[in-house]
């Protein structure tokens, strides 16, 4: 209903700037070789591919040694690439399609949840991770831009932030702290928790999943986000989300995560709603595997994510 019939946008995110590692700008490359495209084709989606980073030179780009802003690394590396992001996400609303955007680290979230907050003010975010990802420049413990995206999204702070952030000073329609609920939680810094009481923003972490079980975790959600059920929603994936036994090769691996079956179960219930309008699934890095089959693991669950997200298990 928010796009129209099975359209998807695959934005390609192959970026690595947001963090310090290596490896995780193959993402998009490992995941169409493991067949992202055959995959949303079989669904019954037709799919365009959109690479709007194809023009810079990452790695030279992510070297620059003069790019750095107080302890934030990488700053205009990562302003550059978001804002393209940001237009490419929000090209695919326009067209009605449904952006599902392939990283690359979770900085690019930033990019995506900004584009679909101004396509849809009325819509919910979920943000799937074992990580806040709202440190602001300020609270940032690493200066990893991966871990604040929600902040730069939602406008937090923005008197610490670099200047190269200032174009999104201007977009119209910021996510609100009442539009957007967490699944995951298990590792969050102290000045994320602040933020995220003193904004009144629904965090579900793995506590939550082992009381209350996924099932009323995603209703509790989207009752949050989607009271009346009828919203657009955009769920942005982690892949750190879903428990390091499945998932081993990401660049921050926590334990005590979710289950593969209920990481999994979460996106289905977003497909039988029929409201996604938008998915993310960053932070698969391949490189960071120390066997092949955490390779084959780690990709195989994205893949996952994409289909359960477009309905493959509903019957
Ligand atoms: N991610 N909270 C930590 C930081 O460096 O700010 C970890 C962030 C991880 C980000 O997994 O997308
Ligand atoms: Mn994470
Ligand atoms: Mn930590
Ligand atoms: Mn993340």
């Amino acid at each position: 209903k928010f796009v129209s019939a099975r359209k998807v946008t695959v934005i390609r995110a192959p970026f690595s700037g947001g963090q310090g590692k290596g490896g995780v700008e193959s993402g998009p490359d490992k995941m169409e070789e493991f067949g992202l495209l055959r995959d949303i084709a079989e669904l019954g989606w037709t799919a365009t591919v959109d690479d709007p980073l194809a023009k810079f030179d990452l790695a030279t780009l992510k070297a620059d040694p003069s790019d750095v802003y107080g302890n934030c690394k990488r700053p205009k590396m990562v302003s550059d690439c978001c804002r393209l992001i940001f237009d490419a996400a929000t090209a695919a609303h326009e067209n009605k399609t449904l952006p599902v955007t392939v990283g690359g680290d979770h900085s690019i979230g930033m990019a995506t949840i900004l584009a679909f907050a101004n396509a849809h003010p009325d819509g919910g975010i979920l943000w799937i991770d074992a990580h806040a990802d709202i440190n602001t420049p300020s609270t940032t413990p690493s200066g990893n831009l991966h871990g604040c995206p929600v902040a730069f999204a939602m406008g937090l702070q923005e008197d610490s932030w670099p200047p190269h952030f200032d174009w999104i000073k201007q977009v119209k329609h910021k996510v609100r702290p009442d539009q957007i609920a967490y699944i995951g939680l298990r590792d969050v810094d102290p000045g994320e928790k602040k933020l995220l009481k003193e904004l009144g923003i629904a965090a579900y972490s793995m506590y939550h999943v082992d009381k209350y079980g996924i099932n009323k975790v995603v209703e509790m959600a989207l009752q949050k986000v989607n009271p009346s059920g009828n919203k657009p929603v955009h769920v942005s994936y982690d892949v750190d989300a879903i428990d390091p036994l499945y998932v081993a090769a990401t660049g921050t691996p926590v334990r005590g995560g979710l289950s593969l079956r209920e990481g999994l179960f979460l996106v289905e219930e977003i497909a039988a709603t029929g409201n996604l309008a938008g998915l993310d699934i960053v932070e698969v890095n391949p490189a960071l595997a120390s066997t092949e089959t955490h390779i084959v693991d780690t990709v195989n669950a994205g893949l996952s994510i994409a289909r359960c997200a477009l309905g493959e298990t509903i019957l």
